[in-house]
């Protein structure tokens, strides 16, 4: 297909093409004259490619030339990968895969050292898990604004939380409870990450018991998990968390409080109905028995007199997990309920605090409900009913601002900078605009095809920077070359900067819907270059104990088993010779001894299952048993020096 530029649009592409070229150059001189030949060969490529004027904006306004680096990060959920994927923005370049809840080959992630114990801290019930659905990131927090400290990650299929430390990128802990058998309301923090909040989506028995499903009612429950985290240590402490008994709803998704309504959680229900299918059992499926109701319940929780209450010892102990049960929640008031419109979803807090926005897949509205007002009604004691379960409801009316009317399916809400929300519309497949003040929408914005979540810069703390959304779509279908019946998402890259959302890029994301993501200005991470001083463990944040000083590798053969003391340096691991017999336990302590940049070594063994990554600086222990004779080459995986090749040596495992 050729594009035939209007004579006004090509001249005005050419004057902007040359401007783009001027100020590329500096105003070194000749860039003028430079400038207009490179402005007639900028439309010559135009009209080859095929490029409209827009294309070419679009272009100048994500294109990053070499060295230069991304405004943004933005950290996706890999989906079913089971991982995070850091991708620089405006560029849209992917940085880095981390390995999170599944091994990451590349990052030596579950291949032998203790990054293995880390994924087996994600086993549940003894048995090996070692994929995810993982779906909310969520950045760490002081005073409601991104702090670039750590990342959290959920798992919606085995209930479980990740915390990954942005100093070095790297996954640290991964905590899981069995009150909980599945979840989805994960990961969102308070302000100040005194809490990293799971909820449950799918209700079963608490704690992993067993209870005929007939018994829904009664014995099946949701449940609000508050992990406690500790800041200082940068992990999660289990013994310090709680859990709030729910109602079995299909708790959805979460968000706590900020400014005005620091001290507040929501999270959005839906089958308040209770369905629980039987297609074969004579039952309608849980489809359209769970869309019975025109409305479901709000969950409105006051975490703090929460956290008082578990404090003053208001709990019984499940599955290791200290639980407010649910008529003491209700005693204590710390659940109440306002009722959502038709199949809610999404459930977001406005910028200054005072506002939830909630969507509705089958419903055309999104409605921001009032903190203050539901806070008020709940001091009063302003109810107007109970659920079957005893939890007060609140009058819809009285507990909102107003409605926005949309468009079908309204799901997740940013904001920007200027008072204007962004909501994604999954049945229209839109972004739309619309202003807070007035509710009502300025602009829409088609995707390709449909969007599930949508992230903006900064967009869920106190202080939103505009700029630019990234649509993530669930169906690319015609955007890229054909790949199979399996196809990539789409995510797409927005201006809001202006009156009018731009679509700027299409990025193949070619792993499982990755469901949301948080984006947050590139200086507010300080990553370190190299592990510092030599022998450091990332997972002790400590020099390793068994840190191999240059000079004294040696091989001790102990009660435990053989222990290889090694370095690595460019080009040579000592000792290079490691000789054991048949059936030994093996233990590698390896140091990397370099602190250049990027001298990175990885250590791979034949027929061991190990591989690590060295980075500078870094220590690791592999453990493993030689349980086969025979000959075991083992190199580096890194291409690291004219010699890389020739970096390798032998385990040799003789015969018993
Ligand atoms: Cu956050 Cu994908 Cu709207 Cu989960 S969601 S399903
Ligand atoms: Cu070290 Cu290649």
């Amino acid at each position: 297909m050729t594009v035939r530029l209007q004579h006004r649009s090509v001249r005005s592409v050419a004057l902007l093409a040359t401007a783009a070229m001027v100020a590329a150059c500096g105003g070194r001189s000749g860039a003028q004259a430079q400038g207009g030949g490179a402005g007639k060969d900028v439309l010559a490529l135009m009209q080859t490619r095929g490029l409209t004027e827009a294309d070419v904006q679009a272009a100048l306004k994500t294109y990053t030339p070499t060295g230069k680096h991304d405004e943004y990060y933005t950290f996706a959920s890999g989906g079913h990968g089971g991982n995070v994927i850091v991708i620089g923005v405006p560029s849209m370049r992917i940085l880095k895969y981390i390995g999170v809840f599944t091994p990451e080959p590349w990052q030596g992630f579950g291949y032998g050292d203790e990054s293995g114990e880390v994924l087996r801290q994600g086993f549940r019930g003894g048995q090996e898990i070692t994929w995810a659905d993982t779906h909310h990131p969520a950045l760490s927090e002081t005073a409601g604004e991104y702090d670039g400290q750590f990342l959290f990650i959920n798992d919606k299929c085995n209930p479980r939380v990740a915390v990954i430390d942005l100093s070095d990128f790297v996954t640290k802990q991964i905590v899981g409870s069995e009150l909980i058998a599945s979840e989805h309301g994960a990961t969102f923090v308070t302000p100040n990450t005194d809490y990293v909040i799971e909820t449950s989506q799918y209700p079963a028995p608490l704690g992993g018991v067993y209870a005929d499903v007939s018994e829904f009612d009664t014995k099946y429950r949701g449940a609000m998990i508050f992990w406690k985290f500790d800041r200082k240590q940068g992990r999660i402490v289990p013994a310090d968390s709680f859990a709030i008994e729910l109602p079995p709803y299909m708790q959805d998704l979460a968000d706590c409080g900020k400014k005005v309504s620091d001290g507040w959680v929501f999270c959005n229900s839906i089958n308040t109905e209770r369905a629980y299918g039987g297609i074969l059992e004579g039952k309608p499926p849980l489809e359209s028995g769970a869309t019975q109701n025109d409305m479901d319940y709000l969950h409105c929780i006051p975490w703090r007199k929460a956290e008082a209450v578990a404090k003053a010892g208001k709990t019984e102990t499940i599955a290791g997990m200290r639980v407010i049960r649910m008529q003491t929640a209700i005693d204590e008031g710390l659940l109440a309920f306002v009722p959502q419109p038709k199949s809610p979803h999404g459930c977001d807090v406005t910028p200054d605090g005072t506002g939830v926005v909630v969507g509705g897949k089958l419903d055309t509205h999104t409605t921001v409900y009032d903190i203050l007002k539901i806070a008020e009604q709940m001091e009063q004691k302003q109810y107007v009913g109970k659920d079957p379960y005893g939890v007060p409801i609140l009058d819809f009316k009285k507990s909102i601002f107003g409605q926005c009317e949309i468009g079908l399916g309204p799901l997740h809400t940013v904001f920007d900078d200027k008072g204007f929300a962004y909501t994604s519309v999954f049945i229209e497949t839109v972004v739309a605009k619309w202003s807070l003040k007035d509710l009502k929408v300025v602009d829409k914005l088609d995707t390709h095809f449909n969007i599930g979540h949508l992230v903006a810069a900064e967009g869920d703390t106190v202080s939103p920077d505009g700029k630019y959304l990234i649509a993530m779509n669930k169906w690319a279908l015609d955007r890229f070359a054909p790949v199979g019946p399996l196809l990539p998402q789409n995510f797409q890259l927005v201006d809001i900067s202006g009156e009018k959302m731009t679509l700027l890029y299409d990025m193949p994301l070619p792993l499982g819907e990755p469901h949301n993501a948080q984006m947050v200005k590139a200086g507010k991470l300080k990553p370190i270059e190299v592990y510092k001083p030599i022998g450091m463990n990332p997972y002790t944040h400590a020099v390793d104990p068994n840190a191999t000083i240059a000079g004294k590798e040696r091989i001790e053969r102990k009660a435990d088993g053989v222990h290889v003391y090694m370095t690595s340096v460019r080009s040579h691991f000592t000792p290079d010779i490691v000789r054991v017999k048949e059936g030994d336990r093996v233990f590698l302590h390896v140091t990397n001894v370099e602190q250049a940049k990027d001298a990175t070594h990885g250590l791979a063994i034949g027929g061991q299952n190990v591989n690590v990554s060295l980075e500078p600086g870094k220590h690791c222990n592999i453990e493993f048993v030689a349980n086969k004779a025979g000959v075991f080459p083992f190199y580096c995986t890194e291409f690291c020096s004219a010699l890389h090749l020739e970096m390798a040596g032998y385990l040799l495992v003789e015969p018993k």
